[in-house]
């Protein structure tokens, strides 16, 4: 059994921090990790409010295998995690501003490599091809990586091709590449010259996609490669691109998918524009009167290929939303305040303000209502 080696980086070099960039992590840590017989860990935190501001992260000059791998994650049992949007204060954030062309936030060329609940930001700084994690074509077959619970942003002006999200880079010897991509939104790769996605599977690469959000992306998710190699879409949510939501032809496996043009892969899915708490700020959650995500997704706990149980914000899913979140209203909590002459407002279990809620919109939701009545009386109610 592998050591995990834990480093940590805050760029604010609080107490236990041993770097305070990512980079400085990947230089310094380098290695042999299979002789080692080592997990090399960055834990990332922000103990002030410092984002980690980087123009690149390469990571190369790694040997790894599939038990003796590199994992970049904010531990959940911490307080640096984001809340399933993009947040600054204390917040773990990658905050890459590019120098040159064609360059990632993160360039992986090493071949297991895990990222969880990672904030990463593009910003292209006027440079071309601008992308999120590039992960590149010298990584050998049978290589194995993890996108979990994750969110992309782009800041990008100008106009630019393949400044892709998630890119799987075209390997022209083929082979078997794996990439598994759940829980992560990815959102505002949309330049205007085309050929920038969300999530990008081609030549060399099988990729899963389970219960992602793509939002304003050209093309969202896209399969380059369906005759040595497949993308599997299931639980996935995309909407607002410019060409297209799903572009290519999926695995038949895929399934569940929601689009608002109609491009979604398999039988049983939803075509609409999905209701979420804040669109306009970028905040995903979906909002507890959205038809379209919630509850029309596949229970993915025994899936065969990918088995995953809990959603973005680690709340657990039992009702199989679509998407990156699963709404979840958390038990002892007020979340309707009833007042005469207003219309009842639901808060959701994120903290924000959902919405009026419409009758019979509870489903077999746990909840509490909080009732103040003309003669200030109260009364709790609680239904199950
Ligand atoms: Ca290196
Ligand atoms: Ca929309
Ligand atoms: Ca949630």
């Amino acid at each position: 059994m592998a050591t995990e080696v834990v480093h940590v980086v805050d760029p604010d070099n609080g107490s236990g921090a041993d770097y305070t960039t990512i980079t400085a992590w990947e230089a310094a840590q380098q290695r042999d990790l299979t002789s080692a017989d080592e997990i090399a860990v960055a834990k990332c935190r922000c103990t002030g409010s410092t984002g980690d501001a980087i123009s690149i992260m390469y990571i190369s000059g790694w040997t790894t295998d599939a038990t003796r791998y590199i994992k970049i994650w904010t531990d959940p049992t911490e307080s640096y995690r984001h809340s399933g949007k993009w947040s600054t204060g204390n917040v773990y954030r990658i905050e890459a501003t590019k120098t040159s062309s064609s360059q990632a936030i993160i360039d992986v060329q090493e071949d297991f490599v895990q990222f969880v609940g990672l904030l990463m930001q593009s910003d292209n700084g006027g440079q071309l091809h601008a992308k999120g994690i590039n992960f590149q074509n010298s990584v050998a077959d049978g290589s194995e990586f993890l996108v979990d619970s994750c969110i992309i942003r782009a800041l990008h002006s100008g106009a630019s091709s393949y400044a892709n999200g998630i890119d799987c880079t075209y390997v022209s010897t083929g082979g078997n590449r794996t990439l598994k991509v759940q829980n992560t939104l990815v959102y505002d790769f949309s330049e205007s010259n085309a050929d920038c996605g969300g999530i990008v599977q081609t030549y060399g690469w099988n990729v899963l996609s389970y219960n992602n959000t793509v939002h304003n992306c050209w093309d969202g998710i896209y399969c380059g490669n369906n005759a040595s190699n497949y993308h599997v879409v299931k639980n996935c949510i995309v909407q607002d691109c410019t060409e297209t939501c799903y572009g290519g032809t999926f695995h038949a496996d895929s399934d569940y998918n929601c689009s608002d043009d109609g491009t979604h892969p398999g039988s049983n899915g939803q075509t609409g524009e999905v209701t979420f708490v804040d669109e306009a700020n970028d905040d995903f959650h979906l909002n507890s009167t959205d038809s379209v995500a919630l509850g029309n997704g596949l229970d993915l706990s025994s899936d065969a290929s990918n088995p995953i149980s809990v959603d973005i914000d680690g709340d657990a899913r039992t009702s199989w939303d679509i998407g990156a979140d699963e709404f979840l209203m958390a038990a002892g909590t007020f979340y309707e305040m009833w007042e005469l002459g207003q219309a009842p407002q639901i808060y959701n279990s994120e903290g924000g303000v959902d919405g009026a809620m419409a009758e019979g919109s509870l489903g077999d939701q746990k909840v509490k209502i909080f009732v103040e009545t003309l003669n200030t009386s109260e009364q709790t109610y609680e239904d199950s």
